[in-house]
């Protein structure tokens, strides 16, 4: 029987992904951890612990005490918050993830999930279609820690024999839990502004491109590869996975289509310089290949479920 820990279950992804998990496990088989009171939705459904994921101690008592299999450790810090405070967020995005990979190796667990990011993409990188495997010089303090990160669970892996798995996660849309810090938040930021006031001033320019997916999507392709078998995954660092590529223009005519009085203005600050050294698609031909990834969600069909969810919340 497969026991799971979530460590960062109450950000954007964690709180969505340890629901959808304990579906499918069992809501006991499946501990919930962050470094913060998570929601009540998480804490009454099932185990949670407070855990800081820089204490790699607390993190393998937590694992020996519910005999935890599988880890995904998806606590970091975003591409805009990161510049911000460069030295503690390659800390928190670094050590986390080798502390969890000695875990893993030591205690040997079955599986570990950790995420990467089109952030390991940078200046150099082709800017469309953009290859499972090319040039990567990222140059945001999240994109090193990234493709650092890509290299020790490849180590992990091929040296210590643990099964890690990982994606390069696009722009991330949701409605559940904001984002942030990120670079792409305004692609989440834009439905909760369409929903309160009718106007959005987004922090990107009009036409800057970004691979994008709808959390949904991104949920399924996380669990999918989970569940894949060992000998089909030929990739060792992380798989890109896509989704769409749309920019705020393209978001907001989607919007406007059911929210005719709909308005935005641009004032790109200083994420504006991220969004532009990271691909605008994303080739995803071999995560089709070795493990079938699909999607259902495009924009218009993302915009049609945000704007009703985002309005349920505020009462509109
Ligand atoms: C960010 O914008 O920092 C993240 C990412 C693309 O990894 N959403």
């Amino acid at each position: 029987m497969d026991k799971i820990l979530v460590i960062g279950c109450a950000g954007q992804i964690g709180s969505e992904l340890t629901l959808e998990l304990r579906k499918m496990y069992g809501d006991s088989n499946v501990v919930a951890a962050d470094i913060r009171q998570a929601g009540e939705d998480i804490c009454q459904s099932g185990p949670f612990e407070i855990v800081n994921a820089l204490e790699t101690d607390k993190v393998a008592e937590v694992v020996k005490k519910y005999g935890i299999t599988q880890i995904y450790h998806l606590a970091a810090i975003l591409s805009g918050n990161a510049e911000k405070k460069p030295l503690p967020s390659w800390d928190i995005n670094m050590k986390g993830l080798l502390g969890v990979l000695d875990i893993a190796r030591e205690l040997k667990l079955k599986r570990l999930f950790w995420p990467s990011s089109i952030a390991v993409f940078g200046p150099s990188t082709p800017t469309k279609n953009t290859p499972q495997q090319c040039v990567m010089d990222p140059n945001t303090v999240y994109g090193i820690s990234k493709l650092a990160g890509e290299r020790w669970i490849a180590y992990y892996n091929k040296r210590y024999g643990v099964d890690t798995r990982s994606v390069r996660y696009p722009g991330l849309i949701s409605y559940k839990t904001e984002a942030g810090g990120g670079t792409t938040d305004y692609a989440v930021e834009i439905y909760y502004e369409a929903i309160k006031n009718h106007h959005y001033t987004c922090f990107l320019s009009e036409k800057t491109y970004l691979p994008m997916m709808f959390m949904p999507d991104a949920i399924k392709a996380t669990i999918d590869i989970m569940q894949a078998d060992a000998d089909k995954l030929t990739v060792k660092e992380s798989y890109n996975i896509g989704g769409m590529s749309f920019c705020p223009d393209d978001v907001f005519k989607s919007i406007k289509k059911q929210m005719p009085d709909f308005t935005i203005d641009y004032e790109p600050d200083f994420r504006q310089a991220i969004a532009d050294s990271w691909p605008q698609s994303i080739n995803d031909d071999q995560s089709k290949k070795d493990w079938n990834l699909s999607y259902v969600y495009d924009l218009d069909k993302m915009t049609e479920v945000m704007l009703k969810e985002v309005a349920k919340k505020f009462n509109k």
